[in-house]
């Protein structure tokens, strides 16, 4: 019987667990095959001082290619940081090429956070960013993202439901079938995320625990564990739910050594655990 088959398409920060370091074991952990198309190779992610940066663009059409010829199939396919206007192109072409009727395109539109873009990205990245967003299933921005996809203003705080909804919204305008925002809060003691399914209208709340305190590469871990539980079957409204209460259990599992890791969380202590919870059940080709 075939096995459930995801590629990932995102860069390979060798140290820092983000990305590509990521999303490989959590998406494995349920199961599902994770083919990676790497869009870059730094020696650590952007937040550390120095890092080299070696652009993958150029393989990114030989590399497809020859998966072209073999005719391979994904269920899912799922991008995440992308390095280039370039490879936001080449992505909007592997879409194109590579989904079925039984293939959820996931896009995490990796902009940046706390109100500012990563460094190397623009306006004209995010505007691009925003265009590509038009061919996912689900789209998993958080409140700076969706602030940078919609050329909107960025509030980190004092929001109300109705000003997440009105971004839901205009977030689905753009194109993508359901949204997800992630790091919502109303109150100080829990942190959560927004979905929205456009076809139906329906909207949800899920929060967890909220957790004084900041790591790098929880979008990547959140959006991660997110496409695991969605491709392995579970609904929109419980993946998201699934991929909250992991994230929240990864960065406690951190945050009494935050010294010694600043740069990204212990998912591998919690991943054992996701696995026992969800990795049983559908994990079978459509
Ligand atoms: O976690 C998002 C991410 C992915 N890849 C690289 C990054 C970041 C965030 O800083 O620098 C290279």
């Amino acid at each position: 019987m075939k096995q459930k088959r995801a590629v990932a398409i995102n860069d390979i920060s060798c140290m820092g667990k983000c990305s590509l370091t990521v999303a490989l074991p959590i998406i494995s952990s349920l199961g599902i095959e994770t083919v990676v198309l790497p869009t870059a190779v730094l020696s650590s992610h952007t937040a550390f001082e120095g890092f080299t940066f070696c652009d993958l663009t150029e393989e990114f059409a030989p590399i497809t290619q020859h998966w072209k010829q073999r005719a391979e199939e994904f269920d899912c396919i799922y991008s995440g940081y992308l390095g280039s206007l370039r490879q936001i192109e080449l992505v909007e072409h592997f879409i194109r090429d590579f989904k079925t009727e039984a293939t959820t395109v996931i896009i995490d539109p990796v902009l940046g956070d706390h109100g500012r873009l990563y460094t190397n990205f623009t306006e004209e990245f995010a505007e691009s960013m925003a265009k590509l967003c038009a061919y996912a299933d689900v789209i998993t921005p958080n409140l700076t993202e969706a602030a940078f996809l919609l050329g909107r203003e960025y509030v980190g705080e004092g929001y109300t439901e109705e000003y997440v909804k009105e971004l839901l919204c205009e977030l689905a305008s753009l194109g993508a079938k359901k949204i997800i925002l992630t790091g919502i809060s109303f109150d100080e003691k829990r942190l959560g995320i927004a979905c929205y399914d456009a076809a139906s209208g329906e909207y949800s709340y899920y929060a967890g625990e909220r957790i004084e305190s900041m790591f790098h590469g929880t979008g990547d871990v959140w959006a991660s564990s997110f496409t695991a539980a969605y491709v392995k079957g579970y609904d929109f409204a419980q993946a998201a739910k699934i991929a909250t209460d992991f994230t929240v259990q990864c960065i406690k599992a951190t945050v009494d050594d935050k010294e010694n890791h600043w740069y990204g969380v212990k998912f591998e202590n919690c991943l054992a655990d996701f696995c026992i919870k969800y990795a049983r059940g559908n994990t079978l080709s459509k």
